[in-house]
């Protein structure tokens, strides 16, 4: 079998490009024509836990094996997590839309275990906790390995992310180069790169992290990331509703979620209040209780991503496929992501709506992309008959 030809795609420019296209337009049209066709390059052996996917960089490796010693943080035994998360009871609901793109269908009932969801995206404060106690490096802050880059002239060889920068003049809008661009130490704390900082957007969601920083802020919360089931249950609500917010696309003429009105890409009028990223709780949450789970920022899930899943995913706690194939870039293993940004223009891309699907190379970060954190049980009655139990041995 060969390793696929382009391996290191995540920090070129052509990651951003695919980013977008599926941002503004949906991107998957391909994705079920060329599927069958290119059935051949899809079988990859599986990898396990998403950790060994090939053409992984020596500063991926590094976060990998640093995630390993990680040991979740000290919790005080009385289930205080559980204030800033919400409970999703076990349930079934249908899975995908059919005014959506080609990689939404087939519908199909599933049934998800009860979990607990993450009130709001992870934000800037909250990773700073994590950094500061794990002294976690991000894979964005990782000096880029020669090896990995042959060909790369060793001066452009930075440590750095992708970041949302409009050109100011007026783009054809299939031109995605224009509005992406690689800024040279860019990071989660260091957002439009060298001498920008976090000081006024700690309550903002946490950007520029990679599939694999997600992963080590949740262990560390112990915690996990969602399933995409679990994260399109949560944002459709009890009642399986279209729109995170209910049936309609915009209930009372008002958006509901931070995303990009106006002119893509230059001028975001910001009627829904904000242009970027919005300090995360400013929008009405979701029946569930849940903020921003449409627009602000794209969400990571755990699953791989592949655009023919649903034709035969199971129906109870579907965790994603073993491998991931993206007919825009075979060769590049792909997470999911959920829930739409602040980029997702409301007249070319409907990435809010729940069953959504983005894809990310999962060693990438950049400025739209972000997280929150599941986890599984105990479900609020056993927590309550615990801490019933607990005060009728203290009375004793
Ligand atoms: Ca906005």
């Amino acid at each position: 079998m060969s390793r696929p030809k382009n391996p290191h795609a995540a920090k070129q420019f052509f990651i951003a490009l695919t980013i977008v296209l599926v941002g503004v337009y949906g991107g998957s049209m391909l994705a079920l024509k060329k599927v069958d066709q290119d059935a051949a390059q899809r079988h990859l052996p599986a990898r396990g836990l998403g950790h060994n996917m090939p053409g992984v960089t020596k500063e991926v490796q590094e976060v990998v094996d640093a995630q390993k010693n990680i040991t979740p943080k000290d919790e005080p035994d009385n289930f205080a997590w559980t204030n800033d998360m919400v409970w999703i009871p076990a349930g079934k609901f249908v899975m995908g839309a059919t005014n959506g793109q080609p990689d939404e269908v087939p519908l199909h009932e599933v049934e998800v275990d009860g979990f607990w969801i993450d009130k709001y995206e992870i934000t800037n404060r909250k990773f700073k906790e994590f950094v500061d106690a794990t002294g976690h490096v991000t894979v964005a802050e990782k000096q880029p390995n020669p090896a990995d880059f042959p060909g790369v002239p060793a001066e452009n060889l930075k440590p750095g992310s992708i970041v949302f920068a409009p050109p100011g003049f007026e783009v054809p809008l299939n031109n995605h180069m224009a509005w992406w661009g690689y800024e040279h130490y860019a990071s989660w704390k260091s957002p439009k790169g060298r001498d920008s900082n976090i000081s006024d957007k700690m309550d903002h969601p946490v950007v520029h992290v990679a599939w694999f920083d997600a992963m080590a802020y949740c262990k560390w919360a112990g915690k996990r990331l969602p399933t995409e089931a679990e994260w399109e249950r949560a944002s459709r609500g009890p009642n399986n509703h279209p729109y995170t917010w209910g049936t309609e696309r915009k209930p009372d003429g008002k958006w509901h979620g931070n995303i990009f009105q106006g002119k893509f890409p230059n001028s975001d009028t910001a009627v829904d209040g904000f242009t970027g990223t919005a300090p995360v709780g400013k929008f009405k949450p979701n029946a569930h209780g849940l903020y921003d789970m449409a627009g602000n920022v794209w969400e990571w899930c755990n699953d791989w991503y592949m655009p023919d899943y649903y034709r035969n995913s199971p129906n109870k706690n579907p965790q994603g496929p073993e491998e991931s194939y993206d007919p825009n870039e075979p060769g590049v293993w792909k997470k999911v992501n959920r829930g739409g940004s602040y980029l997702c223009n409301d007249v070319y891309c409907s990435g809010y709506r729940p069953s959504m699907r983005m894809k990310t190379s999962p060693d990438t970060g950049i400025s739209h992309t972000g997280f929150r954190c599941v986890k599984t049980g105990p479900s609020p009655e056993e927590i309550a008959k615990t801490l019933a139990e607990r005060k009728v041995a203290s009375a004793e």
